[in-house]
């Protein structure tokens, strides 16, 4: 269990740097004695006897003499990272110099320490909550800036801070049926029913938001599945091409070229988009073409984002009404947009004719031409996909859920709630309700981690890096 892994009497050393060569490299140290334990390797002012927040120089040596020329951070407990007395050493960046101070180090009576254990070190000091912590980890693996906005935010305790005022809210929702509960015999009741619903809904409408973000933070920190759906000779291989621009895919005139799905990423902006090329939709008799248009059928309901893409030259409009329809059958919950290909073989009449369709049925609409990879209407089309899923509007004082933990946990209290609802409306007793809050409250716990047990603290920590 990851608690017994973990002696907070230990004093602790990792190197904090990326692995391999680098022009410096940074060592941490953290525990009890931390001081004594660099003392003994490190020539130079005696780091027991400095200010918190200074840099000292000097040099590490063993017995044979200097190992490297060094800075040393002191960092004094409270005030650092894991609470601890600490010291992060930065010496040159060779991996053997690296390796040689932190076998001094352990000679000394240091300890490696596990993935994350200085991060769990200021979480289970108090210093952090769990979701910050889990941000921590979120920041370091960050790739652009909506992902790193989500993460600072979260670190910053902007979710946190949301969560413990929703928890307190449960509690005093709780303490109030409960004194109902003590004083049970003489039927009083202190919360009026009415009341108390109200303030369940409340707590629901402010639980709702955070649930209905965790699309976008998922996405944001998964990368956006768009299928690109229709039928064949469509132009979806070459809208995939296009995007890419790369012929991955096979074009040609023949319908049903593309009978599997092909899966390539792009990044828009940072934000990373999985296009899905799928088999065109039609009825066939062909074994491997049906399962391709099965699996494009699936690949429909996995996507956030749809591409209906249709030829305008060869497309009626009750096809293309029936081509939205099956889109909306498989995922009613996707943004789609529809895509009016081959504009150059079109008639403005045409053109005008689909685009009053796509706008009526409340879709977004674009005509293009793909038969060239470079063109810009699929710089416009980049942008597009990039607006239509609000990524512009990210900003660092938003709470975005990005963590499917978070996201289950927020689903389990938003359940529980509703439960307490129809219990409120049949008039159940008081201690069945509070037994329903209770629920909602520590699956709220559960985020920040004011309830936590091995398991979930072990999932989280170990799959940071060692150092961190
Ligand atoms: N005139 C014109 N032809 C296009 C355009 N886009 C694609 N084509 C042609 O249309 C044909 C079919 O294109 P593909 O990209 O293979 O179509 P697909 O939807 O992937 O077709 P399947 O894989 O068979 O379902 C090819 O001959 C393309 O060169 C366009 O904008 N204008
Ligand atoms: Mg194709």
């Amino acid at each position: 269990m990851y608690h017994e892994l973990i002696q907070p009497e230990d004093t602790i050393v990792a190197i904090a740097s990326a692995q391999g060569i680098g022009a410096i490299g940074l060592i941490r140290v953290s525990g009890k004695e931390a001081f004594s334990i660099c003392d003994a390797i490190f020539r130079g002012k005696p780091v027991k006897d400095q200010a918190s927040h200074t840099i000292q120089y000097g040099h590490i040596h063993d017995a044979n003499g200097i190992v490297d020329e060094v800075m040393l951070a002191v960092f004094r407990a409270p005030k650092s990272f894991t609470t601890e007395d600490s010291v992060e050493i930065s010496c040159h960046g060779s991996v053997y110099i690296q390796s040689q101070i932190i076998r001094l180090l352990v000679q000394q009576g240091a300890r490696l320490a596990a993935p994350g254990e200085f991060t769990l070190r200021a979480y289970l000091s108090g210093r952090i909550d769990l979701a910050q912590a889990e941000a921590v980890g979120d920041i370091i693996a960050a790739q652009n800036q909506s992902q790193l906005n989500i993460a600072m935010h979260q670190m910053r305790g902007g979710l946190s801070t949301q969560l413990n005022k929703l928890r307190e809210d449960l509690l005093n929702f709780i303490s109030l049926v409960e004194l109902e509960l003590d004083f049970g015999e003489e039927d009083v009741e202190f919360a009026d029913r009415s009341e108390l619903r109200n303030r369940v809904q409340q707590m629901q409408s402010f639980i709702q938001p955070m649930i209905n973000s965790f699309q976008l933070g998922n996405a944001i920190k998964n990368g956006i599945p768009v299928a690109i759906v229709g039928r064949p000779n469509a132009g979806k291989s070459s809208l995939l091409n296009a995007l890419l621009e790369d012929d991955r895919a096979i074009v040609s005139d023949i319908a049903g070229t593309t009978r599997d799905t092909i899966e390539e990423e792009i990044h828009i902006h940072g934000v990373s988009f999985r296009f899905i090329d799928t088999a065109g939709i039609r009825q066939t008799s062909d074994v491997i073409e049906k399962i391709g248009i099965d699996k494009a059928i699936q690949s429909i309901a996995k996507a956030q984002i749809v591409i209906c893409i249709f030829d305008m030259s060869n497309t009626s409009a009750d096809e293309l009404k029936n081509d939205i329809a099956i889109i909306q059958q498989n995922n009613g919950a996707a943004h789609m947009l529809v895509i009016g290909n081959k504009k150059d073989v079109a008639s403005d009449a045409q053109i005008n004719q689909f685009e009053s369709i796509v706008k009526e049925a409340g879709l977004e609409f674009e005509a293009v031409s793909m038969l060239n990879k470079n063109n810009s209407d699929t710089v416009a089309l980049r942008q597009r996909l990039y607006d239509i899923m609000h990524l512009n509007r990210i900003d660092s004082n938003q709470t975005i859920i990005s963590n499917a933990r978070h996201h289950q946990q927020l689903t389990a209290a938003t359940e529980a709630l509703t439960i307490v609802l129809e219990m409120l409306s049949s008039g159940s007793s008081g201690d069945l309700l509070s037994f329903e809050m209770r629920r909602a409250v520590n699956a709220i716990g559960d985020i920040t981690g004011t309830i936590s047990n091995d398991e979930v603290l072990g999932n989280i920590f170990g799959k940071f890096c060692i150092g961190k």
